[in-house]
């Protein structure tokens, strides 16, 4: 809204440090020639629900200015996108995000240059007008008629985002139990993939269903699709269109996530990424803030795993942000995470697949480590500008955000006590 006349200044301004750098690395380190071209491929989806400040049970700050409703999370995309030209879809969450005009919300992300990425349900909250409730369960409920209700939901939701364009659905369920014995395991696996079963059914020929797992909260005790191997061994009773999703919070502490990653991606079930950092639990912090290293590892993984299978970097899996911003500006954090995970793609292109290939053959552990640390250790920043360069956006995008002073325009169009839904 604001970017396009400021933008041409910004970079201009930056344009002969920026080409410093850039020749300098180019004159230091081997930079394949398809590098610049695979980042600007690579798109990242921005999640409706963390446009607006996060909270916790404690409590919650609101910095003013989130957006309203469905065309005002648009356009919030829209900005970060005329930013940083890397956040070219945005993935809804229903009902929190429903429309009765999906014709215009589809027509206002073209504009915006958006496209629609998975659309999630939401089967762990009760909505007002809801008849059943979720308190003990979703597709695993002991109550057919409450399974049936969220089998419907999630049939809606496909139905939304047929309407959108939308090619992708993500199911993740809070379902799970607090306290030992008040749920049989078993028979609680089951009821949730027969429930699966009738919402894969309604899934159109080209669409993915997305199985997310994540260990614990809201129940503290179960959950019952838990963890990946849980997720795995569901989608594969469903079929070829259901894949894993992976979101880094949701692991028990010192999980070896890049390892997990691997293995999915191996069997052909890795669908696609939430990307947010954690200290602790799900955290949904900055991609990249706290385990830096580990990103990168991640990302060593699957470029290493789908060049194996010769898919596309850019589209075979779904790339996303899931993140919540207690203290930080959600736009700002956003332009950081989206930043973050191009700087551990980069370096993952940049890792020397031949030479680790010997190292390892040669048990040279040392050689391995220090293959895989060089490129990490690279600073890759200047590739990742040089691509939003050439792709139109902004040399610093958070700078750009701050100049234009993008904050304050928002609260004094929208108020200074707006709440977005999410969580
Ligand atoms: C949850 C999951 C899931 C879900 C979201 C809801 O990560 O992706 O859709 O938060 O806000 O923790
Ligand atoms: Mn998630
Ligand atoms: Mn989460």
């Amino acid at each position: 809204m604001f970017v396009g006349e400021k933008l041409h200044d910004h970079n201009a301004l930056r344009l002969s440090a920026h080409e410093r750098r850039y020749t300098f690395i180019n004159s230091e380190v081997a930079i394949p020639s398809d590098l610049i071209s695979k980042l600007k491929d690579f798109q990242i989806a921005i999640p409706s629900w963390a446009l607006g400040t996060g909270g916790t049970r404690f409590g919650r700050f609101s910095g003013g200015g989130e957006p309203r409703n469905l065309e005002e999370k648009i356009a919030d995309v829209g900005l970060l996108h005329a930013l940083n030209q890397t956040s070219g879809a945005i993935s809804l969450h229903i009902p929190w995000d429903s429309t009765t005009n999906p014709a215009a919300i589809k027509a206002l992300a073209a504009q915006h240059g958006l496209a629609f990425d998975a659309v999630n349900s939401n089967t762990f909250q009760d909505q007002a007008n809801q008849a059943l409730s979720y308190k003990f369960g979703s597709l695993q409920h002991v109550d057919a008629a409450v399974r049936k209700q969220a089998v419907q939901h999630n049939i809606e939701v496909i139905q939304q985002g047929i309407e959108l364009g939308s090619k992708s659905l993500t199911v993740w369920l809070s379902d799970g139990s607090c306290f030992p014995g008040q749920l049989n395991f078993r028979k609680a696996y089951e009821r949730t993939v027969e429930s699966l079963k009738e919402i894969y059914a309604a899934l159109p020929g080209d669409w993915k269903l997305f199985l997310e797992y994540k260990a614990y909260e809201p129940n503290f005790y179960s959950t019952t699709v838990g963890d990946w191997g849980q997720s795995y061994s569901m989608v594969n009773k469903l079929g070829e269109k259901a894949y894993t999703l992976v979101d880094l919070g949701h692991h028990l502490p010192n999980a070896n996530i890049e390892q997990i990653v691997s293995l999915l991606l191996m069997e052909g079930k890795l669908g696609g990424f939430h990307f947010n950092d954690s200290k602790y639990g799900d955290d949904d912090l900055t991609a990249g803030s706290i385990k830096p290293y580990q990103l990168f590892l991640i990302f060593n993984e699957l470029v290493d795993g789908m060049d194996a299978k010769g898919m596309n970097h850019a589209k075979d899996l779904g790339w996303m942000i899931d993140a919540s911003h207690n203290v930080k500006d959600p736009l700002e954090d956003l332009l950081q995470s989206v930043e973050a995970i191009q700087m551990a793609y980069t370096q993952a292109l940049l890792v020397d697949r031949a030479a680790l290939e010997v190292a390892r053959n040669a048990n040279d552990v040392v050689a391995c480590q220090e293959i895989l640390q060089t490129a990490f250790r690279t600073d890759v920043r200047s590739l990742v500008a040089q691509a939003r360069l050439e792709l139109g956006g902004a040399l610093d995008p958070l700078a750009l955000f701050r100049d234009l002073g993008i904050r304050n325009q928002l609260i004094q169009e929208r108020g200074a006590k707006t709440q977005a839904t999410g969580l």
